[in-house]
C-alpha cells in the first residue's frame, strides 16, 4: 500500500532487525513506535496463536518507571482499581482515568518493590501525565522509563516453550505475577499475561542491546513446537473481547462503558484521579455500554477500522469500533459502542456508506 519513513520520532524496538529477518510485511505505530502487524500469512498466524505458539515483538508496551518514597502513593493516584493488597512480584490490569473519569489508559501494572512499580502502557503518554500529578501533589518520586522491551510468548504452546528456556518454575506463576531471572546473561523479568486469551508469557527484556539474541534463543527454544512470528491478534482478541484503548475507546469513554467496571473500585481515597466523577457517573447511570455485534452473511466483509454507525430501525443508537472476520465462528464480528437501553438479542442495521448490513447484538466475550 505505502512505506513508512523513519525518523529518530520513531524510536526502533530492540527486536526490529530480529523481525525484519522473519519477514514482517506491515508495521502500525504505537507509543512513537512500530509494532510489527503482519508477516504476510494472516490466517496461518491466527491458527498458530490459537492451536501452537507465537512470538511476538511488544517493545511497543512501553514502561512509565515510578520509583522513590511515594511511588505506591502515585500509583494508586493514577489507578483506578484499589491496589492495597497488591503484592511485589504482583502485576494487575488497570484503569487510568483523567479528572472527567475518561479513561486515558490500560495499562498493565507491576510492583517490582515496595518503592518501585512500572505502567506497563497502552498507546498514550502516561510520563507527562504520572510527572505533572506527582509534580503537583508535591509527591517524592522519580516518573522514568527504564530500557525494559516486553517480548510476548503467546498460544497454547507458550508454556512449553519458556519452561524450555527458563525451568518447569514457570508453570507456577499465576496470571499476571512475574519473576526476574536471567536466560545467558541476559535480564528478563517473566510475566504470565500478554494480549490473548490462549495463555502464554511476556518476557520482560532489560537490555534493549540483547533484542536480536532474546528473540532467536525464543526462536530455537520454540522449534519442536513449532514456533513463528505473530502479532498482537486482532481476530483473536475481538474473538476474546479484549480491549483496544483508542481503538474501543473514545476521548468520552468512562471505564463502565467498556466492561472495565471491575477495575475501578469506587471505595479508593477521594485523591485517587477520576474517583469523584466516577462516582457520579456510576450514580446517575452510565449512557453507553460495549456490546458484541454479529453481521448477518457467512462471507468476509470488509468493514475495517471505520466507525460505522448502528442503528435500530431508524434510530442511530452508536457505532461500530471494530469489525473482523472471525475464522473460529465465520462471521463477521465487532464490538459495537451502543447506548445502555441496547441489550441483548436486539437486531441492527450497521451502515457502511450505502450499504446496509444487518447484525445482532450479542454479549461479550464471542468466545
Ligand atoms: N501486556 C503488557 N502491556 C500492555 C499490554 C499487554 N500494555 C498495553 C495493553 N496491553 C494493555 N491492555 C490490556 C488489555 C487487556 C488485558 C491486558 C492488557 C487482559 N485482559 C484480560 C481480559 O480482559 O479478559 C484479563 C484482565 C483481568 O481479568 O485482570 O489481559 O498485553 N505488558
Amino acid at each position: 500500500m505505502f512505506g513508512i519513513t523513519p525518523s529518530a520520532r520513531l524510536r526502533p524496538s530492540p527486536y526490529y532487525e530480529a523481525t525484519l529477518a522473519e519477514g514482517v510485511t506491515a508495521f502500525t505505530t504505537y507509543n512513537h513506535m512500530l509494532m510489527p502487524t503482519s508477516y504476510g500469512h494472516p490466517e496461518e498466524e491466527y491458527w498458530r496463536l490459537i492451536n501452537g505458539v507465537s512470538q511476538w515483538d511488544v517493545a511497543v508496551e512501553r514502561q512509565v518507571q515510578l520509583q522513590g518514597p511515594d511511588a505506591g502513593r502515585l500509583a494508586q493516584i493514577l489507578c483506578t482499581r484499589d491496589l492495597s493488597r497488591c503484592q511485589v512480584g504482583q502485576g494487575k490490569y488497570v484503569a487510568v482515568c483523567n479528572h472527567d473519569g475518561v479513561l486515558i489508559n490500560d495499562p498493565i501494572l507491576l510492583k517490582l518493590d515496595e518503592d518501585r512499580y512500572w505502567l506497563s502502557i497502552a498507546d498514550s503518554n502516561i510520563w507527562f501525565w504520572a510527572r505533572a500529578i506527582a509534580a503537583e501533589r508535591g509527591l517524592k518520586v522519580t516518573v522514568s522509563e527504564p530500557d525494559v522491551s516486553p517480548l510476548a510468548v503467546q498460544g497454547p504452546k507458550a508454556e512449553d516453550v519458556v519452561a524450555a528456556i527458563f525451568g518447569d518454575w514457570v508453570r507456577d506463576v499465576k496470571y499476571f505475577w512475574f519473576k526476574e531471572t536471567s536466560v545467558n546473561g541476559i535480564p528478563v523479568a517473566v510475566a504470565r499475561s500478554g494480549w490473548s486469551k490462549q495463555g502464554g508469557f511476556e518476557l520482560y527484556l532489560m537490555d534493549g542491546s540483547k533484542g536480536t539474541q532474546l528473540w532467536n534463543i525464543v526462536r530455537e527454544a520454540g522449534k519442536p513446537w513449532d514456533i513463528g512470528p505473530g502479532n498482537p491478534n486482532v481476530c483473536e482478541r475481538i474473538e476474546s473481547g479484549l480491549i483496544s484503548y483508542g481503538g474501543d475507546t473514545d476521548g468520552q469513554t468512562n471505564p463502565f462503558e467498556v466492561r472495565m467496571g471491575k477495575y475501578v473500585d469506587l471505595g479508593v481515597a477521594d485523591d485517587v484521579i477520576g474517583i469523584q466523577a466516577l462516582r457520579r457517573i456510576h450514580q446517575g447511570g452510565v449512557k453507553r455500554q460495549q456490546l458484541g455485534v454479529i453481521l448477518d452473511g457467512d462471507t468476509p466483509t470488509e468493514l475495517g477500522f471505520f466507525r460505522h454507525g448502528v442503528y435500530r430501525g431508524e434510530q442511530r443508537v452508536g457505532h461500530l469500533t471494530n469489525c473482523i472476520w472471525s475464522w473460529r465462528l465465520k462471521r463477521n464480528i465487532g464490538f459495537g459502542l451502543v447506548a445502555s437501553d441496547c441489550a441483548t438479542g436486539d437486531r441492527v442495521v450497521v451502515h457502511k456508506d450505502g450499504q446496509r448490513i444487518e447484525a445482532s447484538l450479542v454479549t461479550l466475550p464471542f468466545i
